[in-house]
């Protein structure tokens, strides 16, 4: 739960700062905001105050709090669920180092996650889907394409392939795809990763809810068993606004 008095007090302080005297009261107030989720004042966990009360408790505006809280939602940095309140987006460090599945890693990090399925489905292969899996052009694959959310936000989508043989029923897979493949075919044990910076697509952005343009960090990854069967390609478009990856460099 949040406290609100040192987010108020870190709030008020904006206010009254004597920098800047000349700029509006609605991005002072975003400042301050700002300030209070880099200084772990308020994270996702914790609901902002509602407008009526921030607004009373600042002596501002409502329409001042409402500018100002719809600026950052824009931004990515806050997020308004309906009929439950406005949240600090998630932001997910995620090292590059360990090959982890979504699911575990929102569970080591306290977080809920929930998949909003797009298709499940069996197909055969594409050229380039055949080649990263090392199977034969037209060969059978299963397909999963999903949402995936933390603490009720979407983060990303994934589009996932995967050879038929590893997984004959791509309906199979309720959660997780790595605790399914841990149970069955086994679980990767090596994966080779390529990141670049893209910006959202129309279809892309719509789906998760961020606007047309925005930043976008594209990944694809190719994960293999201890024995080096290829045993997954998956694209994933993460938004960009949510994700620090995290490399260590030794000498
Ligand atoms: C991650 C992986 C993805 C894998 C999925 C399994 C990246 C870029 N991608 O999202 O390759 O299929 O986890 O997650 O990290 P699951 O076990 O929760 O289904």
């Amino acid at each position: 739960m949040l406290d609100p008095a040192p987010f108020l007090d870190l709030l008020k302080s904006e206010f009254e700062s004597r920098e800047e005297v000349s700029q509006p009261l609605y991005k002072k107030l975003q400042r301050g905001i700002r300030k209070a989720v880099e200084e772990g004042l308020i994270n996702e966990k914790d609901a902002l105050p509602s407008e009526r009360d921030l607004a009373a408790s600042l002596g501002v505006s409502r329409i001042t709090v409402r500018r100002a809280v719809t600026g950052l939602a824009e931004s990515g940095l806050l997020t308004q669920k309906r009929g439950a309140g406005t949240f600090v987006s998630p932001r997910v460090e995620q090292l590059l180092s360990r090959l982890t599945g979504f699911t575990e890693d929102m569970a080591k990090r306290g977080m809920k996650s929930d998949i909003t399925w797009l298709d499940r489905s069996v197909g055969t292969a594409s050229p380039h889907e055949a080649e990263m899996l090392n199977l034969q052009t037209g060969a059978k694959v299963s397909r999963l394409y999903r949402i995936r959310s933390a603490e009720g936000v979407a983060m990303c989508l994934e589009y996932a392939c995967l050879p038929n043989n590893l997984l004959p029923d791509p309906n199979k897979v309720d959660r997780s795809l790595y605790d399914y493949l841990g149970k069955h075919a086994g679980r990767p044990v090596r994966a080779k990763q390529k990141i670049r910076a893209e910006l959202f697509d129309m279809e892309h952005a719509h789906l998760l809810g961020v606007q047309t343009g925005s930043a976008c960090l594209y990944i694809e990854r190719q994960s293999f068993l201890a024995d080096g069967t290829a045993a997954e390609f998956v694209r994933s478009h993460y938004r960009g606004d949510s994700y620090d990856f995290l490399a260590e460099l030794h000498l």
